[in-house]
């Protein structure tokens, strides 16, 4: 059994009373004759390895049987996109024991209904199946059951996250060496993106963030457009995928290779922050306290810079604090960047006001991020209302001689274990002789 059969069988375990019916992706049209990049369903790549498009996974657990799908090629496809694996190919590929084509689902479906009271497909899946299936249907049973499942990685996903990460890591030294004045963002975006298409991972988990100076404030910075300057931080968050499975990594580090004293004072705040959240994030502890203990070293921090004032329980709680650090800790990393985070059963009671995307406590084999920050943004520090509510807690005059400043964030991608600390599975320079040394590597 290859381990996509085991995870196959995990979902039917958790729904066996139902036909589930998935789907996978389908081109998307650009414009005439040209898609978008086709990158698989996360759910179909997680429960099949199939990364081509129009594919779909049938699930008869009474009878043991899983199916899997393929569009029947014609002559045309192959004159334009040449080779498709056949049904028999297929099986021998992907190890499943049966693969039909899409066009015997209707057919395949009225063969397997017989016993069952409901079916779990997605809604495309359930559209494509019509008439064939004829089972109420449970998308929201199916979407908790993945998320559940998806959740705890096994050894051959955490192998797939860490080969990503290796690569992405990798790149990221590339730039510390490769960047200085006069240089574009895009062109250190260039670099990071060449050097994971060389080493073959051929998607970015996401579209990558290269920031100089203040674009750093923006948390979803896209424009990737501006010059580097002598005496600014530069801000690279960037991760490539292996077979679907996501890098999420940051590393901030000064464009002529040298901190000065006020980039060095809040740098160092964050990466204290994230070595000490880091060392707390074992097997068992709230995603929640975590988020507390990483606001709580900050408001610390930014007390000691003069930017933040009073007792450090009080700034954590009337959201002083994120005035300068806005976004959560940590999330899931898997097949998306921003991972499932595990379903309704796992979800603990968030005592803070904050939406945070990921709550629960922490498990062995879950593969998170840590990821603090420190951002001087305008849009905040300027907000009448903010700065009304805030003003005996924030020195806005103060931050207001930051607003070039840009931001500071460090994120390291990690597994969490049985017992002890977390694997740190992202292998970059962070330590601030260390970053500048691998700045001098230019
Ligand atoms: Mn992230």
């Amino acid at each position: 059994m290859n381990s996509y059969q085991a995870l196959r069988e995990g979902l039917a375990r958790r729904l066996p009373d139902g036909l589930t019916l998935l789907s996978g992706g389908r081109y998307v049209p650009r414009n005439h004759d040209v898609d978008y990049v086709f990158r698989q369903k996360s759910d179909f790549l997680y429960l099949t390895g199939v990364e081509e498009p129009d594919c779909l996974l049938l699930l008869d657990p009474v009878r043991r049987r899983q199916t899997l799908f393929l569009p029947r090629i014609d002559n045309h496809h192959r004159v334009w996109l040449g080779h498709v694996p056949d049904a028999r190919e297929a099986r021998g590929l992907y190890g499943f024991s049966r693969v039909m084509y899409t066009d015997q689902l209707p057919q395949a479906l009225r063969q397997a209904r017989g016993g069952y009271r409901k079916a779990y497909a997605d809604e495309a899946a359930y559209k494509a199946a019509g008439a064939a299936l004829r089972l109420p249907n449970r998308p929201a049973a199916l979407r908790d059951a993945l998320d559940e499942l998806r959740a705890c990685k096994t050894p051959a996903e955490v192998e797939r996250i860490q080969r990503a990460s290796l690569v992405s890591g990798q790149a990221h030294r590339r730039l510390m060496a490769a960047a200085r004045a006069g240089l574009r963002e895009y062109q250190i975006q260039a670099i990071f993106e060449a050097h994971c298409l060389d080493a073959g991972l051929k998607h970015l988990a996401y579209p990558s963030i290269v920031a100089a100076g203040a674009n750093a404030a923006v948390l979803h910075y896209q424009a990737n457009n501006a010059e580097l300057k002598d005496g600014e931080l530069l801000l690279v968050d960037a991760g490539a995928e292996d077979k679907g499975y996501a890098a999420d990594i940051t590393r901030t580090f000064p464009v002529n290779g040298r901190f000065s004293r006020r980039q060095r004072d809040v740098y160092s705040i964050v990466l204290e922050t994230q070595k000490r959240c880091i060392d707390a994030a074992r097997a068992g502890v709230s995603s929640v306290d975590l988020h507390i203990l990483s606001m709580t070293i900050i408001a610390e921090g930014l007390k000691s810079l003069g930017l933040l004032q009073g007792e450090t329980e009080g700034l954590v709680e009337n959201g002083a604090v994120r005035l300068f650090y806005p976004h959560g800790l940590t999330h899931m990393l898997g097949l998306d960047v921003h991972d499932v985070a595990g379903g309704k059963k796992r979800v603990i009671p968030n005592p803070f006001k904050i939406a945070l995307r990921f709550v629960a406590k922490l498990e062995p084999g879950f593969v998170i991020t840590m990821e603090p920050g420190i951002y001087f943004i305008a849009a905040l520090l300027k907000d009448p209302k903010l700065r009304r509510k805030h003003r005996g807690s924030v020195n806005f005059a103060k931050a207001e001689t930051f607003l070039d400043f840009g931001g500071v964030r460090i994120e390291d991608d990690i597994l969490v274990r049985p017992h002890g600390p977390p694997l740190d599975l992202t292998d970059v320079p962070k330590e601030i002789a260390d970053v500048e040394a691998a700045c001098r590597r230019g």
